[in-house]
């Protein structure tokens, strides 16, 4: 058996070459390396992604284990395990390999590029009934993380390449909005349970995920109320002021978003309840340094990560 080591790291292989050798589909690459971080590409001057021999490899490894029945941050979880003890898995051996006409491997990748055709053709009729088909299959976490979240990046991409109109964008996130307010509605709201106001920091108006994480919160039983697009901070302190929360979380993707709340925790100290201030975002996931200034609290690059850190914080 040969290890994964011994394969070239060298950077020479697109998404496609990728795609093909692994039969996993570039949206669904591009979602397991934002989500896990599992490969470090080189990059192109244009920006472009290139896969090492190595890289082959470890989603070989990785794809062999969901078929075996592991869910993907199980699998993620085997192989960061396997390389914390200084361990490379042994690679597949080649006759394994997937052909590249393969069915899709996994069928929420398979629901993400369905649901990507159904919106980007503004079919509405016809991505109901893709979420309604996957609302019987998986859970909701599932739902957000494997499907809507990698058909959001596609359309996000085909946007930036200028594939499609800003139109069909919001058509298509105004449609998973709708889907996501319906859902949270549909959840109890425990009046005794923690308190948490969820929203966008200042100037924000990317809504999904703080949407989403209201959604998965509320499932979990707690009395969480989405404030929506762009809160201004001093509103916001004044209104913590009123309603007694035991949490504020906000999503910024842009320094200007995120800066307003750097004096945030300070005047929420100052409450009687002293809430806490919980935040997250794609700027704070791509600035580190960011993080440890700000006094609030970091609760993850990822939406299952921040309702794990809610609950260490709050039960
Ligand atoms: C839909 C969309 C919009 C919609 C949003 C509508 C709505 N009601 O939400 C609208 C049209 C408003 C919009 C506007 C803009 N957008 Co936009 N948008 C998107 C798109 C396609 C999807 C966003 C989304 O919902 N993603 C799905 C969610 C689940 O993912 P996420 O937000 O990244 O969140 C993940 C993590 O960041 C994290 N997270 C997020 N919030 C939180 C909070 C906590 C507490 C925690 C723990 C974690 C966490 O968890 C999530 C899951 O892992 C993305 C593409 C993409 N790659 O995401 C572009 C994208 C984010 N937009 C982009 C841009 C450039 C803009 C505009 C500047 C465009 C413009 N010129 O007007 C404006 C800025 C508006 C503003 N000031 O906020 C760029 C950002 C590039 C960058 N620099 O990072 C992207 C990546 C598109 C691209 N490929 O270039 N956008």
């Amino acid at each position: 058996m040969v290890s994964i080591a011994e394969y070239s790291q060298e950077p020479k292989y697109t998404i496609k070459v990728l795609s093909d050798r692994t039969g996993v589909r570039p949206v669904t690459l591009r979602a397991w390396e934002r989500r896990y971080d599992l490969l470090d590409p080189g990059r192109l001057d244009n920006n472009y992604r290139l896969y090492s021999e190595r890289d082959i490899q470890v989603i070989r490894w990785i794809t062999h284990r969901l078929d075996e029945g592991l869910s993907i941050s199980n699998a993620v979880r085997e192989y960061r395990g396997l390389r914390e003890s200084g361990i490379w898995p042994e690679a597949l051996p080649t006759v394994l390999a997937p052909q590249p006409s393969q069915a899709p491997r996994h069928p929420t990748s398979y629901y993400a590029d369905q649901l990507f055709t159904a919106l980007t053709g503004h079919d509405e009729a016809q991505a109901k009934q893709i979420v309604d088909a996957i609302q019987s299959m998986y859970d909701i976490q599932t739902i957000f993380l494997e499907v809507f979240y990698p058909c959001l990046v596609e359309i996000g991409e085909a946007w930036y390449r200028g594939e499609i109109r800003i139109a069909t964008e919001h058509f298509a996130s105004a449609f998973i909005r709708g889907i996501l307010m319906n859902l949270l509605q549909a959840f109890p709201i425990y009046s005794e349970a923690p308190r948490l106001l969820i929203g966008c920091a200042p100037e924000e108006f990317h809504e999904i995920a703080p949407l989403m994480l209201s959604v998965l919160l509320r499932r979990e039983g707690y009395q969480v109320e989405y404030l929506g697009a762009d809160l201004p901070v001093e509103d916001l302190v004044f209104y913590a002021e009123d309603t007694s929360p035991d949490m504020i979380i906000l999503s910024a993707s842009f320094d200007e978003s995120a800066r307003p709340l750097y004096r945030m925790q300070a005047k929420l100290d100052q409450l009687p309840g002293k809430p806490k201030l919980g935040y997250g975002g794609r700027y704070f996931n791509q600035n580190e340094a960011a993080r440890k200034d700000l006094d609030g609290i970091f609760l993850g690059t990822s939406l299952d990560e921040a309702v794990q850190n809610v609950h260490d914080l709050l039960d």
